[in-house]
């Protein structure tokens, strides 16, 4: 074994700065509690290590692993949508879009902050979104169901990421029992386990600025 190998994901070298960025978090609501930690990781990563601001973080829910792909789409186009209107709003144009409710009206994750988007009359950011983060917890079962939803989920959210040209981070535990969704939550009860969370969070900012990179 190597002295200074480091298991998993090493931290950049150079500072990354999320303070201009807008991030969304879809997560799921079938494992929700090891999910929620994963979220919470997220976040927390996003804030205090790389000074994203809260209200840039819009956290939204689907039920399960196999409806992150399409909500993190439509999400995306519609910041997209919300962004050009911002834009045409400057040149004086007509908003199309104007009184149509876009969003989903609410994050439905227990104990995070109020959505900042969203709901009629809602004061709504122009900003596109810079990255997603899709956060889920596929657990085996004793069926081939969590072959077929791994291969469908990780394929598609990576094709939301090439075919939008905006970073979708693959936030899905593919795990063969709850201990090991747990420990990779750093939820077990030892301890010992990691918050992958932290690392998607990073992840997110990373991507999210090389997206924005002029060279
Ligand atoms: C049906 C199902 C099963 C068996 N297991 C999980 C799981 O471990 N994690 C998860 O996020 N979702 C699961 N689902 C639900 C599917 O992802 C999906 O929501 C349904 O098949 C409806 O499309």
């Amino acid at each position: 074994m190597l002295d200074d190998f480091h298991k998993g994901l090493e931290p950049s070298t150079t500072t990354q700065d999320g303070s201009g960025l807008r991030i969304l978090i879809v997560h799921t609501r079938w494992n929700s509690a090891i999910v929620q930690g994963l979220v919470d990781g997220a976040k927390k990563t996003m804030i205090e290590q790389h000074n994203v601001k809260p209200e840039n973080i819009v956290i939204e829910s689907v039920p399960g692993a196999y409806e992150l792909p399409f909500a993190a789409k439509k999400l995306l186009e519609v910041s997209q949508i919300r962004a050009a209107e911002g834009a045409s709003d400057l040149m004086g144009n007509v908003n199309l879009l104007d009184g149509l409710n876009l969003t989903s009206p609410t994050t439905t994750t227990p104990g995070s902050a109020p959505p900042v988007s969203g709901g009629a009359g809602a004061k709504r950011s122009r900003q596109a979104f810079d990255a997603v983060i899709c956060i889920g917890v596929l657990i085996k079962g004793s069926t081939m169901h969590f072959e077929y939803i791994c291969e469908a989920v990780s394929q598609g959210i990576m094709r939301v990421g090439l075919d939008s040209g905006v970073p979708v981070i693959f936030g899905v535990l593919t795990c063969l029992n709850e201990e090991q969704a747990l420990s990779r939550a750093g939820l077990d009860k030892a301890g010992k386990g990691h918050n992958h969370g932290i690392d998607w969070g990073s992840g997110a900012v990373e991507m999210a600025l090389l997206k924005n990179r002029t060279l």
